[in-house]
């Protein structure tokens, strides 16, 4: 692709153009391990020969997506799923340093059943807010174990979701739910140091559920408070019901000071894991808006805001759909960085409704593909 900005320039002007490059350069994707290996349906799914099956598969192909995008220089990890022993730990800590990778965001995994930790068939009815208190113990110690992986692996961050729901009205009270978990979170966020982070996901629903034990961010961010300030909540594109404003409860929780990061993947029906900005990339760009107008307003850095992809890629090639998939995140901010807040802002004052929103619409419109392909070429030859 033609990397020449000038019809960029013209438009919206040179010192527009080179924020918005700033902001791509300063942008760094973190990309999930989970996310190279072959994903399904609930019902199956079809893995074939060259799918990568082993740990060390998904480094490979996480340190192909580096070499081809310049993003993913941190790969987050799920435990069990990427090693159970302390060897196994060493030896991944091998594998991402000889690819060049460092490990992001440590996922505890509280839906496997585990017979060493006491993680049995009893998780049926929940983890950290099982009405059996062995079960409850034996999941936060998972999550201590998994803050001593960070540790191993140099990661700062523990990143918790929660299966824990009911499945009937009768089935638990909202109180003792609400109560056991309060308890757990704040036994996990004992463990962590200074500079370590939680990240707490919500979750409005799952098939077969009734309720779920942390189902919207206000849930989220009530734990966070328990927690403490090394807490944050962390939003999942696809956990809203499907007429959410996502991007108002990013506002809420930049102003709250608690905006955790993000999970990125985009969805049509439910928790669909589809390519990021694939079924609407306008909510992407407005997510963005809502994020740079914070840093304009002084309310958050953006290197304090982690941005993780969180999908599943079950019919296109994992490698490929990773990559369509950081382009149209890259797109979105590039966009929303061409928006001129002040201009914005006067419109906004002046109750000049259709001039503000065309501030808007003038960013959104900008095909900023070379802008993006100019700066990964950049990114990728300062890293040879
Ligand atoms: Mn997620």
């Amino acid at each position: 692709m033609k990397t020449d900005l000038s019809y960029l320039r013209d438009i919206y002007g040179k010192k527009a153009v080179d924020r918005a490059a700033a902001m791509l350069q300063d942008l760094e994707i973190e990309v999930p391990s989970w996310g190279f290996g072959r994903g399904g349906t609930r019902f199956g799914s079809y893995p074939e020969v060259g799918d990568a099956r082993t740990v060390e598969d998904r480094i490979e192909r996480a340190r192909q997506f580096h070499t081809r995008t310049g993003q993913g220089r941190r790969v987050a990890m799920h435990f069990p799923w990427d090693g159970e022993t302390a060897e196994d730990i060493r030896g991944l800590a091998a594998a991402l340093r000889r690819a060049g990778l460092e490990a992001g965001a440590v996922n505890s995994n509280l839906f496997t059943m585990r017979a060493g930790d006491g993680l049995d068939h009893r998780l049926r009815y929940g983890s950290l807010t099982n009405p059996d208190k062995e079960v409850r113990e034996a999941s936060v110690r998972h999550n201590l174990d998994c803050v001593r992986i960070m540790r191993i692996l140099g990661a700062k961050t523990l990143s918790l979701w929660l299966p824990d729901g009911t499945n009937s009205p009768g089935q638990m009270s909202f109180y003792d739910q609400a109560e056991r978990l309060d308890d757990a979170i704040r036994a996990i966020a004992r463990a962590l140091r200074p500079g370590e982070k939680l990240l707490i996901e919500y979750k409005i629903f799952e098939p077969g559920m009734y309720s779920t034990a942390i189902p919207d961010y206000s849930r989220a961010l009530a734990l966070c408070e328990i927690a403490g300030k090394n807490s944050g909540v962390l939003v999942d594109l696809g956990h809203h019901a499907p007429t959410t404003n996502i991007e108002q409860i990013v506002a809420f929780l930049l102003r709250a000071g608690r905006l955790g990061g993000f999970h990125f993947n985009d969805k049509k029906y439910a928790d669909d894991d589809l390519a990021s900005g694939s079924i609407d990339p306008a909510q992407l760009f407005r997510i963005f808006v809502v994020i740079l107008e914070a840093m304009a307003r002084r309310l958050v850095r953006f290197k304090d805001i982690a941005f993780m992809i969180d999908e599943s890629h079950q019919i296109k090639d994992a490698l490929e759909e990773m990559v369509e998939s950081v382009t149209n995140i890259e797109i979105a901010l590039a966009k929303a960085a061409l928006v001129d807040f002040d201009k914005l802002w006067r419109h906004q004052r002046a109750c000049e409704i259709s001039a503000a929103d065309s501030v808007l619409h003038h960013a959104f419109h900008a095909d900023v593909r070379p802008l993006v392909e100019a700066v990964r070429t950049e990114r990728l030859r300062s890293r040879q």
